[in-house]
């Protein structure tokens, strides 16, 4: 059995006196330092997050993002994005984890120049009809619910086409990963503005058809072809799914965007999903090593993560810290309810950090409070 107390053999437990604390100061002096004073905060016996749960409300958001509107430019703020800060995580700019998100809002007719980072990016959009966006020379356009990605070093620029009114679209990229590493590039397009190459929407022209793949195809990129995954064929997905199987008894039916080529992530660093929970449905609880940002995509419901309840509804966005315990109801007895979610598991498999269990106690369910 696995013992959480310090206060054993093959952990530190030196105490403290003053001949100890002259030694540290001299260590200090010399940039050093005893390891067995910092040893058990650095190799926790399970993970520990600075990041804590938050919700972040779309209806108490959604002004403020709306406000941004005449208070900057598209052009000098370079994006106009409010972003979602975890209290702690703040100094690295961190939604959860090493995760960031934040909602972009374009007013109509506005066109935001291009640029390409080291740090990939998703978007999914929460409002809006006429957003658009360039990616490598591919236009996407992407309406509400849809989801699309801009791989890290891709050429990227978005705009808003429509006349009826702004787009708010949330980013969600993996910038303080990157950031970690110390890994950042960024660039400003040389002639400020891609053309376009191609028909729009191409990608999902030759590999948005499911189980089709263009025969004797070459693509060698490590992300996904597809760079846009409309709402329609991915809700089709889940309602035909959920009359065939039972889905997951910790996510209700889930089904992860993936690389159509090899059945992954679409990303290498970030993989995003849908899930479906059916009317009256609430899941058990469960919990990942990796991080986790929810957005309420359809319907209402409620969510328990590290025993914190949270309500949501369509446009909220919610974290989860690393390691801790989740569960979701939808609040709806005749509606279905969807989650939209992307996560940074792709680095945790990769690294072999994964690691996934059900909560043991109370028939599956955790404490709320
Ligand atoms: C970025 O390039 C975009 O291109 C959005 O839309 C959000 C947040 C941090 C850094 C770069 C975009 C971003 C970002």
């Amino acid at each position: 059995m696995t013992t959480y107390s310090d206060d054993v053999l093959g952990r530190a437990r030196v105490t403290d006196n003053a001949d100890l604390h002259a030694y540290y100061d001299k260590l200090a002096r010399l940039d050093a330092g005893a390891l067995w004073t910092i040893a058990n905060k650095i190799e926790p016996w399970f993970p520990q997050p600075e990041s804590v749960p938050v919700k972040w409300s779309y209806q108490e958001l959604r002004p403020l993002v709306l406000e941004a509107l005449r208070l900057v430019s598209g052009d000098d703020a370079g994006r106009r994005v409010v972003a979602l800060y975890n209290p702690r995580r703040r100094d690295i700019a961190a939604t959860v984890g090493l995760l960031y998100s934040g909602l972009q809002i374009m007013g109509p007719g506005e066109s935001m120049t291009a640029h390409r980072h080291q740090a990939a990016a998703l978007r999914f959009v929460l409002e809006g009809t006429g957003a658009w966006t360039i990616v490598d020379g591919q236009k996407l356009k992407v309406g509400p619910r849809d989801f699309a990605i801009t791989p890290n070093w891709t050429w990227h620029e978005h705009g808003n086409e429509g006349d009826d009114g702004p787009v708010i679209w949330q980013d969600g990229l993996d910038i303080p990963l990157v950031n970690a590493f110390d890994a950042g590039f960024y660039e400003v397009h040389p002639d400020v503005y891609q053309k376009q190459e191609g028909i729009t929407n191409s990608s999902l022209h030759v590999y948005g058809a499911g189980q089709l793949r263009p025969f004797g195809d070459t693509w060698h990129k490590n992300h996904s072809p597809l760079l846009a995954y409309p709402w329609e064929p991915t809700y089709e997905a889940l309602l035909n799914a959920a009359e065939a199987t039972d889905g997951s008894p910790y996510d209700g039916i889930i089904m992860e965007y993936s690389n159509p080529l090899t059945g992954g992530s679409v990303m290498p660093t970030m993989s995003a999903h849908m899930q479906l929970l059916r009317p009256g449905e609430s899941t058990l609880a469960h919990r990942q090593v990796g991080s986790k940002i929810y957005t309420a995509a359809k319907g209402s419901g409620t969510s328990v993560v590290a025993g914190q309840r949270i309500d949501w509804t369509e446009g909220d966005i919610f974290c989860v810290p690393s390691w801790a315990w989740h569960e979701h109801a939808n609040a709806s007895r005749s509606d279905d309810a969807c989650l939209f979610s992307f996560n940074d598991f792709p680095v945790m498999r990769a690294l072999g950090f994964f690691r996934e269990e059900a909560y043991p106690d109370n028939d599956g369910h955790q404490p709320v409070g």
